[in-house]
């Protein structure tokens, strides 16, 4: 049974116990979990504010070889970690070990900034005075993350808070607990003294109640979350009554355009890629290929042709897609299912339900009967008026529109009001340049897929995608640190500010 970590010891398991389970095989238990309350994620907060004073002292460089050290726990472990997000969210194994080298990569790049957690020494206005800044930690960072990326999410936010001198309170998603167990039991051979990171086990509400009552009393110093945007809202939402600015990385209905000039078959093996990998359960998804009206019907011909050809089943195979993470990600897409309407036409599946014994699949090698699999669904005829056109659907599903215009297809891409990740293929330049500048996206990929971005560049979104914060690279230390200026005056006697600047 899982329990909570707060302050270097389990919690004795309480009696609200959550089952994990495989999703090839629903009949069988990950792990059982016991979840914690609100009481218990306020003391996670306290050991957690406890432990950072020592922390903080800890020279950088120093907290550099904890990340260093936990880059090759990872290395060294990474099949071990990659089976256990396969059977625990149903990722294919090639996909779950590219996850685990997020997790390598995050540490490789900010294990260096603990060296280099640079201040600036800034010139006065007046004579024997000098100016200094300095990053200083947030205190306490609470992370609540979802569970498509079990290990590598929580990443990009454990490690640089860590290296930035915060204590960290992470509460994964209960769905994923074997994940969190397998990467915390890492980070706690990487040498963190006790309460430096605390895992909660817990459901939303109690999170959020916990949350709500440890900002009230100062103890969180930064909240980062990723998941849905209706949650991410509402934490924005108490984030804000207690004047704090979260990290908040939520969902996107990534767009994809394909002007007439562009790669077909290029593009068609990107839509394949970001539209049914991991199920398209990913943030960067794509959600609707918009493509010119030259160049869709040959299109939707190559897609349907790939997508009939792709391997939908157990995710320990060689497949494209295995099954969908748990019961709730699988409610979620029945109703998203429930969006085809008449105008729509359906290709690449033999039905948009989920995969029963009665229809198997060429290449189908998952228990049908027990796992969550479902077909890939590609939906031509979308648009602005549709359900499925603006919403993010987080299932093996996309949406295909046409154009006329390169303005019909920035208009259309960006209708939806996401901003998460947006791609164009096209051979030319200007059009993509074009496209970078008015679409509405923190990420941008010209001629690639909407997902797969790489480690050490800005991630985040705009609009219902989050709200402007960005993971990852150099970026992130401003997240994790708060600036201190300092003002030195060597000179002997009062300079005032303004008033007395030497004239020339
Ligand atoms: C997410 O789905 O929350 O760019 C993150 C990508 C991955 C990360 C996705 N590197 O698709």
């Amino acid at each position: 049974m899982l329990s909570s970590l707060i302050g270097g010891a389990r919690i004795p398991a309480g009696p609200r116990v959550y089952r994990s389970t495989d999703p090839s095989r629903t009949s069988e238990t990950v792990a059982e979990v016991s979840l914690a309350g609100a009481d218990d994620f306020m003391c996670a907060c306290r050991a957690a504010r406890a432990a950072q004073d020592a922390w903080r002292d800890v020279p950088p460089p120093v907290r550099g070889q904890a990340v260093a050290a936990l880059g090759r726990l990872v290395e060294a472990n990474k099949a071990a970690l990659a089976r256990v997000v396969v059977r625990e969210v149903g990722k294919p194994y090639a996909e779950a070990l590219g996850e685990v080298q997020e997790i390598a990569d995050t540490c490789a790049f900010f294990l260096g900034e603990g060296r280099r957690l640079y201040g600036q020494t800034v010139p006065s206005e007046m004579p024997d005075k000098q100016l200094f800044t300095f990053r200083d930690p947030v205190g306490v960072v609470a992370v609540v993350t979802a569970g498509n990326f079990p290990v590598a999410v929580p990443s990009w936010y454990i490690v640089p808070a860590l290296l930035c001198g915060n204590t960290v309170v992470w509460k994964p998603a209960e769905y994923a607990a074997a994940c969190a167990e397998a990467f915390s039991a890492l980070l706690a051979h990487a040498g963190l003294p006790d309460g430096v990171l605390n895992v909660v086990y817990a459901g939303g509400p109690e999170t959020f109640a916990g949350l709500e009552r440890a900002l009230g009393e100062g103890l969180v110093g930064k909240v980062g979350f990723t998941g849905s945007t209706e949650v991410g809202s509402r934490i924005g939402e108490l984030c804000g009554r207690h004047l704090q600015t979260p990290c908040l990385e939520l969902g996107g209905k990534n767009p994809m355009v394909v002007t007439e000039d562009a790669d077909l078959p290029l593009a068609v093996e990107g839509a394949l890629f970001s539209g049914f990998g991991t199920a398209g359960q990913r943030c960067t998804s794509l959600g609707t290929a918009i493509v010119h009206e030259s160049a869709h019907g040959e299109f939707v011909r190559l897609l349907d042709a790939a997508v009939r050809a792709a391997t939908v089943g157990d995710p320990a195979g060689d497949v494209l897609y295995g099954p969908l993470i748990s019961e709730r990600f699988a409610d979620g897409f029945e109703k998203t299912l429930g969006w085809i309407g008449p105008g729509h036409t359906l290709h690449g599946s033999t039905g948009t339900g989920r995969i029963t014994a009665a229809n198997p699949r060429a290449g189908f090698t998952g228990d049908a009967a027990a796992g969550l699999y479902y077909h890939p669904v590609v939906v031509d005829g979308v648009g602005p008026g549709d359900e499925l056109f603006m919403n993010e659907t987080f299932g093996p599903i996309i949406g295909v529109a046409s154009y006329r215009t390169l303005d019909e297809a920035i208009e259309l891409a960006n209708a939806p009001g996401y901003g998460l990740s947006a791609s164009i293929y096209t051979t030319d330049p200007a059009k993509a340049f074009a496209f970078r500048r008015r679409i509405s996206a923190g990420m941008v990929s010209v001629n690639n897929s909407t997902s797969g971005a790489e480690a050490h560049l800005p991630f985040g979104g705009n609009g219902r995608s989050g709200n402007g914060s960005r993971q990852s690279g150099a970026w992130v230390l401003d997240q994790f640190t708060r600036w201190q200026s300092m003002n030195w005056d060597y000179s002997g006697r009062l300079q005032k500010a303004q008033m007395d600047v030497p004239q020339i």
